[in-house]
């Protein structure tokens, strides 16, 4: 059964206090736009130094940084699909963002982590379908990650925290093992 709690909130993510912060980033991990920029201006050039040791990420897969000037103790990268009509692997490498995302994250002791709504900017992913993967995958993968105890979508604009508050109200994740 899973016991996590699934949480929703609008917010720049660079600003979370929590064990980890999830980038969607590209294959070169080298910085970027959209939520990448934001997160290497935050944590400082020593993130970039890292990422250059990397050896950069293929889509789907997960790899772990410090967060140094972040309130993030760490940052999971992850690349997600770059969106090419939806019959290209998208939907199912979208989830490997997921699922890779988490099981790096309970490898590390990991037990907070905060998601943006990956490939739903540059990369064009649609947006409703993304938040539908996003949380279907969450909720498969905790099952089997007891040791994670706490997921937030940290979404970016008004319409997108609505739309991840209506699917998680249309599943009850929180209820009955976490009520409010
Ligand atoms: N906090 C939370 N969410 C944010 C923030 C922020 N500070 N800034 C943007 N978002 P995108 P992608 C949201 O384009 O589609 C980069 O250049 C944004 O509104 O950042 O996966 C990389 O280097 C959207 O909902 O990532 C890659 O080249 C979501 O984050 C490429 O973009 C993702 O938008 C990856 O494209």
């Amino acid at each position: 059964m899973m016991s996590a709690s699934l949480e929703v909130l609008r917010a720049d993510i660079t600003t979370l206090a929590v064990d980890a912060i999830v980038n969607a980033a590209n294959s070169s991990l080298l910085g970027g736009g959209g939520v990448d920029g934001a997160i290497h201006r935050a944590a400082g050039a020593e993130l970039l130094d890292f990422c250059r040791t990397l050896g950069g990420c293929e889509t789907g897969e997960a790899k772990l940084s410090p967060g140094y000037h972040l309130p993030a103790r760490y940052v999971i990268h992850t690349v997600g699909p770059i969106w090419q009509g939806g019959n290209s692997g998208e939907p199912e490498q979208l989830a490997a963002c997921y699922k890779n995302a988490l099981e790096l994250a309970a490898q590390h002791d990991i037990r907070s982590l905060a998601f943006p709504s990956i490939s739903t900017g540059v990369y064009h992913f649609p947006a409703d379908a993304a938040a539908r993967i996003a949380i279907d995958t969450v909720l498969t993968t905790l099952a089997q990650q007891p040791a994670i105890e706490r997921v937030l979508f940290c979404c970016f604009s008004e319409a997108d925290r609505a739309r991840y508050a209506a699917l998680l109200t249309v599943k009850d994740v929180n209820k009955p093992e976490n009520p409010q």
